[in-house]
């Protein structure tokens, strides 16, 4: 089996709302040494896009939706530890999370494992966080960067919630905000002052690496 067969066989296990087929596909990925962000992006990610496309135009409904997402779980419950930790250095503290009202945590959880993986230090708040706790976490760990993922048009207000919630408590300068997830893009980031937009895992790295000098 090469890359492609093994990419394939991720991206079906998804399709196909299965979990054990993607354990199973994950379990190759690992054995034949594919890099594992690789493994996510090009196999499971456009996949999940896929399923997402099928939901929005009412082929497929919330339990398919579900499962699929499950299946995505399985396999990144075994590929994301894989992405190697760098603990030797830390070039500063970034804290994360998903905004108020919104449970999506799969993207948000690649673009924490890599930053990790680049020698960030990360706290991730998990999903669903109140616009005060990012500011109040932040603040306690002294975070350079906050990153706030939103995968729908009815919560990615609270990015901007942030922002502005930073401006009043007079410590905007104190904290880079970046922000991500599906419908969120480079004009938003700029409209609602934010200091820059991931569209994926690897630019958000690239960002962050600029943001923390900037600091
Ligand atoms: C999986 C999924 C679910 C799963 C979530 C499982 C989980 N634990 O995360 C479940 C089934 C639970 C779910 C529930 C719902 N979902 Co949903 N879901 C999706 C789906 C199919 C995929 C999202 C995903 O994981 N993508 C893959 C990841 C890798 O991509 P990503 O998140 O965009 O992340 C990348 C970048 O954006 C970026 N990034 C992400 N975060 C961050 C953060 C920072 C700081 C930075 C810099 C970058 C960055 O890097 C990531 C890596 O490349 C999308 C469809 C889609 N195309 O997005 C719908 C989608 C987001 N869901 C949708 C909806 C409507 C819902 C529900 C309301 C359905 C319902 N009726 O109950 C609920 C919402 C519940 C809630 N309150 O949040 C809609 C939203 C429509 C809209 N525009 O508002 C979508 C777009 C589907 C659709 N086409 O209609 N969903």
């Amino acid at each position: 089996m090469d890359e492609k067969e093994v990419q394939k066989d991720l991206a079906d296990a998804i399709l196909s709302y299965d979990s054990v087929a993607a354990e199973k596909a994950a379990k190759a990925a690992i054995k034949m040494g594919m890099d594992p962000l690789n493994a996510i992006e090009k196999g499971l990610s456009p996949a999940i896009e896929d399923v997402g496309d099928k939901f929005e135009k009412m082929e497929i409904y919330l339990p398919e939706l579900m499962l699929a997402a499950d299946a995505m779980r399985t396999a990144m419950s075994l590929l994301l530890p894989l992405i190697p930790k760098d603990k030797a250095v830390s070039k500063g503290t970034v804290v994360i999370g998903t905004v108020q009202g919104d449970i999506h945590e799969i993207g948000k959880n690649i673009v924490s494992n890599m930053l990790m993986a680049s020698g960030f230090n990360v706290e991730d708040l998990g999903v669903d966080v109140k616009t005060a706790t990012f500011v109040e976490e932040a603040q306690k760990a002294n975070a350079k960067i906050i990153g706030a993922s939103a995968l729908m048009s009815s919560t990615i207000g609270s990015q901007k919630d942030i922002i502005d919630y930073l401006t009043s408590m007079k410590i905007r300068k104190k904290h880079a905000v970046m922000v991500g997830g599906g419908p969120t893009t480079g004009q938003w980031s700029k409209e609602i002052g934010a200091d820059g937009w991931g569209e994926d895992a690897a630019t958000t790295v690239k960002l962050a690496n600029k943001l923390i000098k900037r600091k």
